[in-house]
């Protein structure tokens, strides 16, 4: 613990300072008798290093902390608050499809009776999905807590004597949020028909020279040489984590945090050494090309007969833009489109670190030592990023293209290479049911140890998937606000009940 806190000290520093009347009843609270916090990744999720990071930090300012871990049902999320007599709930996640696993829970809560404080947190939890989804189904006080370095001051305000003006305070801020993100939500969105949407869509004079196709096509398993990978591997993420801001291998000479980084650096490698060492790991790779055509917003994926395979639904930009010259994109579009007579290709991977980082660093944890088991983590999470770029480097070979190119470590993080490899769940595609897909085409619970849970998130934590567009003219981009025509389009061509889709946008 001693360690983590040492690492940890960005988030310990940059504790607003509470009045200190509320500093003085929270430490007299803390000294008297350990108040408890349970916390818990919900259900389907495998989210981990954020909601640890919490866990070291109340921990280490006088809090009893209960961690569940991950994928952790409402039900037994509820048994340990009773049990534990918590003071606090902490429910934290990574992917979309956790929030509303959040608002269950809320409900269940509420429906049970409960009105412990419930502190909300994770990448893709924000104030207003706390105020506008959450906050309306509970009585008891909600706070979102969107960094480490805030949640001793937040738990001692509602230990202390401040706890109802800080309380009211709080659901006046919400209240305000929500009126405004509803009003907000009807007027400003002004968007363009799908069909207006797609005559706008990217032009592309489609030839013979502008399609692209691997030297082979099919499902590849490719080993993995972990000296190899580490070179792919964008260390700036990993001192993010830690809550040292700024870009590798800058952040190293910064003023403010260069001593820091350069002691983790330090401890990163050793670790690294000793993970490689180990011969422990398993890291996964499996990447598939396959003939492909578009229509509309549609990806027509062919096995070798020529047969249809898989459907990979995309959506179109539908946000109105300013300039008139404009584009609405669709990842479809940097396919051939079916019109074009024209074969062209896509592909799809999945890469995990493997379990093995959550068995190491469950190790560490159970040995009491919380640096070394977020230290792994990390690492893992690292690797999982490596292993997509090296894997992404390698289609390029595959696909020629790649054969010449003469990238730094820095311009490959910049992705400065022709092709993009969008995941489901990132603002390009936000629909994460895409891995449904993927799943099938890469046949990947035949071929590896990475599942999808209930929500669709993947198991292990550290692991990537998504796809491959070639195009040279392929490129990362939001997708925004879509309307209902587009979405009722889609849903009826996937045949799938709107409720079910919209769980995963
Ligand atoms: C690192 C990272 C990963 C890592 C793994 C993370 C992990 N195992 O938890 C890897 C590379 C493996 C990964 C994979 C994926 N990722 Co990712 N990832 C990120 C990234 C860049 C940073 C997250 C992170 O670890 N931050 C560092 C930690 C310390 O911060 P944190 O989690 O936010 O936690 C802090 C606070 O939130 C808060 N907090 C957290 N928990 C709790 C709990 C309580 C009680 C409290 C009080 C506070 C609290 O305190 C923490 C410390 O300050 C984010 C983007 C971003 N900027 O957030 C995307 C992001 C979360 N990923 C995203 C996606 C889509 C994915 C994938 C689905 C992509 C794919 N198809 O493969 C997969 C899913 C992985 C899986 N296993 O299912 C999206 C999610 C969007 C969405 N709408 O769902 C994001 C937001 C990127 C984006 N802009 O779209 N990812």
């Amino acid at each position: 613990m001693k360690k983590a806190v040492a690492y940890l000290q960005p988030f310990m520093e940059k504790e607003r300072a509470p009045s200190e009347k509320t500093k003085a009843e929270g430490k007299v609270a803390l000294e008297s008798s350990a108040p408890t916090v349970v916390m818990a990744t919900v259900k389907g999720d495998v989210h981990d290093i954020g909601k640890n990071i919490v866990g070291v930090v109340l921990a280490c300012n006088g809090y009893r902390v209960v961690d569940l871990g991950v994928m952790v049902s409402c039900a037994k999320i509820m048994e340990a608050v009773k049990k534990e007599n918590a003071q606090m709930l902490g429910l934290s996640g990574l992917i979309t499809p956790s929030l509303d696993e959040m608002i269950f829970n809320v409900q269940e809560m509420q429906r049970d009776g409960m009105s412990l404080p419930l502190l909300i947190g994770g990448a893709t939890t924000s104030q207003i999905h706390t105020a506008v989804k959450l906050a309306p189904h509970y009585q008891g006080p909600m706070i979102h807590v969107s960094d480490a370095s805030l949640v001793v001051e937040v738990c001692s305000r509602l230990l202390g004597s401040e706890r109802e003006s800080f309380v009211t305070e709080k659901r006046n801020h919400y209240d305000r949020i929500r009126e405004s993100y509803l009003s907000r939500s009807e007027t400003d969105q002004e968007l363009v028909p799908l069909v207006e949407a797609r005559e706008k869509k990217i032009k592309i004079q489609w030839d013979e020279s502008q399609v692209s196709k691997p030297d082979e096509f099919g499902i590849f398993e490719w080993p993995v040489d972990l000296n190899e990978v580490e070179k792919f591997i964008d260390w700036s993420p990993f001192f993010w984590t830690w809550g040292l801001k700024g870009t590798y291998p800058n952040i190293l000479k910064s003023e403010k945090y260069g001593e820091e980084a350069q002691k983790l650096m330090t401890e990163a490698q050793k670790m690294w050494t000793k993970l490689k060492d180990s011969k422990r790991l398993r890291p996964q790779v499996i990447a598939g090309f396959f003939a492909a055509q578009s229509d509309h917003e549609k990806v027509l994926v062919y096995d070798r007969a020529g047969e249809t395979v898989e459907t990979l639904h995309f959506m179109r930009q539908q946000r109105k833009k300013e300039a008139l010259n404009q584009t609405h994109l669709c990842l479809a579009d940097f396919v051939a489109p079916v019109a074009s007579g024209l074969m062209d290709s896509v592909g799809a991977f999945v890469v995990s670190a493997g379990a093995e980082f959550d068995e190491i660093a469950d190790e560490y944890k159970n040995a009491n030592d919380d640096f070394n088991s977020i230290l792994v983590k990390a690492l893992g999470d690292r690797l999982a990023e490596g292993l997509a770029e090296w894997a992404h480097f390698k289609t390029r070979c595959k696909y020629g293209y790649g054969k010449s190119e003469d990238l730094s470590v820095s311009e490959l993080i910049q992705e400065k290479y022709r092709g993009i490899r969008p995941a489901p769940g990132y603002p390009a595609c936000p629909d994460h049911s895409l891995k449904l897909a993927i799943w099938k085409l890469l046949e990947v619970d035949q071929r590896s140890s990475v599942r999808l849970t209930e929500t669709l998130a993947m198991y292990p934590g550290s692991s990537v998937s998504g796809f491959y567009f070639h195009h040279s003219q392929a490129k990362y981009f939001h997708l925004g606000p879509i309307d209902d025509e587009q979405f009722q389009i889609s849903c009826a061509e996937r045949r799938v009940e709107p409720a079910w889709a919209k769980r995963w946008m």
